[in-house]
């Protein structure tokens, strides 16, 4: 009756504590130091190394740290068990807290007087015309964004693989429907999961389905971004601006182009920060359903890749 956490190069004091209070008597291990491998019936795991499961032979389930779990179900020695997600209310509440905020930014063009302000350059603009908002994935996070905006007033349309409904939200869906779905957005978010069809897809071709002069941002992944095209189209116009908080390589390494582009603005994976209390909470949740073999919260289809 174990857990590992396989959670490399974090402090993970706050995590055991929570556990260790909701699951008194269940042994919480921490990898790499493992004692018993074959008594871990549970795992824990936020970008674990390939393989590092792998000796665990009575694992149960596996529930990722995070809300994604692109970084889970890419290890090919993954065992062949249900893995489920954080899925909370307080993470989509950060999640619009930080679109909404980064929306203002672009419309009081908090952007470019930042960037204006070590050149000691004085140029004075009004607002942005900001109306038109498309979200990309209307899952948990996306469909709380669409809302959100709504709320506040911009026309809100919303793309994601299946047919949505959505108060008051224009949905469209499957790659046929994408260049219609953000062909009128001042600004397109980026809430898909990283699969194996959404790697790469934001490329020259989709850009360039973009309104011109459309704001990007994206919170998702960044391998869901291809980048050259992304620098690309904010050299000619096509997007004048981009928020990025998630990188195909984290930290984004000094010297990547990302961090000096003038059109940029550059966040490091905080958008939405997973709740130790609450992800606690859904870990003792899952873990009693496994050891009673009752189905996990919040399961992802390993075939669908979320
Ligand atoms: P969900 O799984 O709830 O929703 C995913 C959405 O994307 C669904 O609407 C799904 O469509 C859609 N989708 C998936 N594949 C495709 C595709 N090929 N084409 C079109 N639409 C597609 O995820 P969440 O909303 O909970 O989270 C989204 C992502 O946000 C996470 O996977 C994670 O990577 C990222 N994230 C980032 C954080 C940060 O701090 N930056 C924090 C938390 C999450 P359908 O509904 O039809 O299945
Ligand atoms: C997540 C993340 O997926 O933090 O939860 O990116």
């Amino acid at each position: 009756m174990s857990i590992a956490l396989v959670i490399p190069d974090r402090d993970l004091s706050r995590l055991v504590a929570e556990l260790n209070q909701l699951l008194p008597g269940v042994v919480i291990e921490q990898w790499p130091d493992i004692a018993q491998p074959e008594q871990i019936e549970f795992a824990v795991v936020w970008k674990q190394p390939a393989g590092s499961l792998a000796s665990f032979t009575k694992l149960k389930a596996i529930q990722s740290y995070g809300a994604g779990v692109d970084s889970v179900l890419t290890d090919p020695r993954l065992p062949d068990v249900p893995v489920s997600r954080i899925v909370d209310p307080g993470l989509a509440q950060a999640m619009v807290r930080y679109l909404d905020t980064m929306v203002s930014v672009y419309q009081l063009r908090l952007d470019r007087f930042i960037h204006d302000q070590p050149l000691q350059q004085w140029r004075p603009k009004g607002p942005r015309r900001l109306e038109t908002i498309t979200v990309l994935g209307l899952g948990v996070l996306g469909e709380a964004a669409a809302n959100h905006f709504i709320q506040a007033g911009f026309q809100v349309s919303g793309w994601a693989r299946s047919a949505k409904q959505i108060a008051d939200v224009r949905c469209f869906a499957g790659a046929d429907q994408f260049a219609e779905a953000v062909k009128l957005a001042d600004v397109v978010i980026c809430l898909l999961p990283l699969t194996a069809a959404t790697d790469s897809f934001l490329n020259e071709q989709r850009f360039s389905s973009f309104k011109p002069g459309a704001i990007f941002i994206n919170v998702a992944r960044g391998a869901i971004v291809d980048e050259r095209d992304l620098i690309a189209a904010l050299d000619t116009g096509q997007l004048q601006a981009a928020c990025l908080d998630v990188f195909r390589q984290e930290p984004l390494p000094v010297g990547h182009p990302f961090w000096s582009h003038p059109q940029l603005t550059i966040t490091p994976h905080i958008s939405a920060v997973t709740n130790i209390q609450a992800a606690a909470r859904q870990i003792a949740e899952n873990y009693q359903r496994s050891q009673q073999n009752r189905s996990l919260l919040h399961q992802v289809d390993p075939q669908k890749g979320y």
